[in-house]
């Protein structure tokens, strides 16, 4: 069956996570994906968190599936003029280096447009235009630039950062789908065009919830789905709200049986307005249904924590997936809190190849995430990550290099 992506080249200059995500995104839909690294040091994300010594990290293996690898010194004469070649031959480029480091290396967007006026030249940055277009981000700095860490965690705590990766993985997400909208355009235009993800603007986009509510705090002064609302003080900006639902429905996450040993044994509990009755029932309050203090969803707002701390006296007796089973019944939603643990070992999740079991050369088998993003015409199949350089004499073959160019440019170490 054919991919979706098959016939487009990718020229994949990215590092560490944010651009290596949406270069294995692109891969898995099918895109030939030709990775450049420097030789000897490659991504830096190869040597990073090893597990094993001398052997490419999970960091590294598990955001550069399907791809191939070539090294390169971008600032050899030799070295840029394979660059070039390849400039021309692919049709879209991703880097997500510091600011500058690619006009630095002489390849600025007139230069690649001279070159091949049909290249998408795709960018992963920290911030867009303005007074910090030139420093370099990583992953905590964009969720604290983008609105994230302000409106995680707890009232009476710190700003938080969360363990998904919104700014690197979650900017690597929007650059794929801005290179493949450049794509589509480019079959009306014939002309590529420069496509850029500012991780700042990647967050911010994931959290315009909470841009919603610092316009409705300051319209109304308060926000009654927020904790705050019944036990504290709203200031001028939007506040952490603990684990409140962030959407119409009240929720909080709720301890199970065997929480004071397990760190996981909780689940998260919607009380849904339309599903309010069968909570009642199912936690024996069955006069809540029509008290008045609790009938109503603006009855039970500055309720709220009285009744999930009720509600939590039934979770605790049952554990997580009992509790999860009989809500099921009443399709009251609800969701246990998975360690990384029982997500690894979690069959369905095979099933779907959504957790992969990979094979590699140097490290034996190891677990992955698969493509989230399934489609029927074009399945993923996951394929381990490149060892560093192990596709250069393949691609400049490709690319008309003979054996005796190959080496001599292996002499000259610019491959
Ligand atoms: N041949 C020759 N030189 C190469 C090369 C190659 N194949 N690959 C990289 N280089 C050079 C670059 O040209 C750059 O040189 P100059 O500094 O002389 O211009 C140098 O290597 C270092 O690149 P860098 O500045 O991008 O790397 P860093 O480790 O110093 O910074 C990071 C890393 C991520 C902070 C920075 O790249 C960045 O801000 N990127 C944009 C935002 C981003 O994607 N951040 C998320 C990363 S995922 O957590």
């Amino acid at each position: 069956m054919s991919k979706a992506l098959e016939g487009v080249r990718v020229l994949d200059f990215t590092h560490v996570q944010s651009g290596p995500t949406c270069t294995q995104l692109l891969a898995w839909f099918g895109a030939d994906v030709i990775k450049v690294e420097r030789a000897g040091e490659g991504d830096a994300t190869r040597a990073q968190l090893r597990d094993i010594p001398g052997v490419d990290s999970l960091y590294f293996t598990m955001l550069n599936h399907n791809k191939r690898s070539i090294t390169l010194d971008a600032k050899h004469p030799a070295g840029k003029e394979v660059l070039e070649t390849l400039i021309r031959d692919c049709d879209v480029l991703v880097e997500n280096f510091a600011p500058g480091a690619l006009d630095r290396m002489g390849f600025s967007w007139e230069r690649i447009q001279a070159l091949n006026p049909r290249m998408i030249v795709a960018s992963v940055k920290g911030f867009g235009p303005g007074p910090y277009e030139h420093c370099k981000v990583y992953e905590n700095v964009a969720q604290c630039t983008g609105g994230s860490a302000s409106t995680t965690g707890f009232d009476d705590g710190p700003p938080v950062v969360t363990g998904a990766q919104i700014g690197d993985s979650g900017s690597g997400l929007h650059l794929a789908l801005g290179i493949v909208t450049a794509l589509y355009q480019r079959q009306a235009t014939g002309r590529g065009q420069r496509v850029l993800t500012a991780m700042q603007d990647a967050v911010l986009n994931l959290c315009r919830v909470k841009l919603r509510d610092q316009q409705r705090l300051e319209r109304n002064g308060v926000m009654e789905e927020y904790p705050q609302y019944a036990f504290g003080e709203f200031g001028s900006a939007v506040p952490r709200a603990g684990n409140a639902s962030g959407g119409g429905q009240p929720g909080w996450i709720l301890k199970c049986k065997g929480w004071d040993s397990d760190p996981n044994a909780y689940i998260y509990f919607i009380a849904q307005a339309a599903v309010w009755p069968a909570i009642c029932r199912v936690i024996g309050r069955e006069e809540w249904i029509t008290h008045p203090d609790f009938a109503t969803p603006r009855a039970r707002l500055p309720r709220l924590m009285e009744i999930f701390a009720t509600i939590e006296e039934w979770t605790k007796t049952l554990t997580k997936f009992e509790v999860m089973d009989i809500l099921n019944q009443y399709d009251i939603p609800c969701g246990p809190i998975l360690s990384m643990k029982e997500i690894a070992e979690e069959p369905s999740l095979r099933a779907t190849g959504t957790i992969v079991e990979v094979e590699h050369p140097e490290r034996g088998s190891y677990l992955t995430v698969g493509n989230p993003i399934k489609l029927s015409d074009s399945p993923t199949e996951v394929r381990r990550s490149p060892l560093l350089g192990e596709h250069t004499d393949e691609v400049l073959a490709q690319l008309g290099y003979s054996a005796a160019q190959i080496a001599a440019l292996r002499e000259q170490r610019a491959i």
